[in-house]
């Protein structure tokens, strides 16, 4: 090797090793930039026991869907942040940027997040409707709880294949509509935008166990266990 080659060949060499110990260093601390944590994604403790919500979701599909699909969703994002090293510091800037994840980041923190705002969202059956200013915005949006229901089954039912009907506020106003997948309205490029207010899961592994292909009547026992109190407290 000639002196010059043998000096670019160092040149290379050093390049080469110091992005090799960024990349690592960025990995082992999880960190994206210097000294911020990349946001990680938490299951939510189970806010009832699995038999809470019977009959209207039964045990064992309350079980295996949390401690098999939602645990898996929240595995996977994570594995996805750092193998990607995906930078974001905060839930809400991961989703503002959802429509640039790649699709293992995308849909797993979708299914992540969505899965928390649903049990968070069920309560054991037996509890108030909604009251106060919540009543007050589903009248003037739909005009009665019923309407909301109504549209919101439709949505849930018409949802072709996976994928979640919502109650989102827009401003003042109300809305009713459904992503497909593990989307949701937080979403840059969701189908349907707003502030979630309540979300309900329609893909099968939420109800074949119980309902097969019953999806209608799913839906119609899911109002038995909504938690109107949790609802409330999201609309600001
Ligand atoms: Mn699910």
């Amino acid at each position: 090797m000639k002196d010059n080659s043998r000096r670019q060949f160092i040149k290379n060499t050093i390049a080469a090793t110091a992005a090799v110990t960024v990349g690592t260093s960025l990995i082992d601390s999880s960190t994206a930039f210097a000294g911020v944590e990349a946001f990680k994604f938490t299951q939510v403790t189970l806010p009832f026991k699995y038999a809470d919500l019977e009959p209207n979701i039964d045990a064992l599909t309350n079980e295996i869907h949390y401690t098999k699909h939602h645990t898996a969703y929240i595995k996977n994002v994570n594995d996805a942040i750092v193998a990607e090293n995906i930078p974001y510091t905060s839930e809400k800037q991961f989703f503002d940027n959802a429509s640039k994840l790649s699709a293992k980041a995308r849909n797993n923190a979708g299914g992540a997040w969505n899965h928390n705002f649903f049990w968070e969202s069920l309560r054991a059956p037996g509890g108030a409707g909604p009251q106060g200013k919540l009543l007050d915005a589903i009248n003037s949006s739909f005009g009665s709880i019923d309407k909301l229901k109504e549209q919101f089954n439709d949505a849930a039912t018409k949802r072709f294949g996976s994928g979640w009907a919502w109650l989102v506020a827009d401003g003042n106003k109300l809305k009713i509509g459904s992503t497909a997948n593990q989307d949701n309205p937080l979403f840059d490029n969701a189908e349907l935008k707003g502030t979630p207010l309540l979300g309900l899961d329609v893909w099968e592994h939420a109800y074949y166990l119980k309902y097969q292909n019953r999806r209608p009547e799913y839906i119609a026992n899911f109002w038995n266990v909504v938690n109107w109190d949790k609802v409330a407290s999201r609309l600001s």
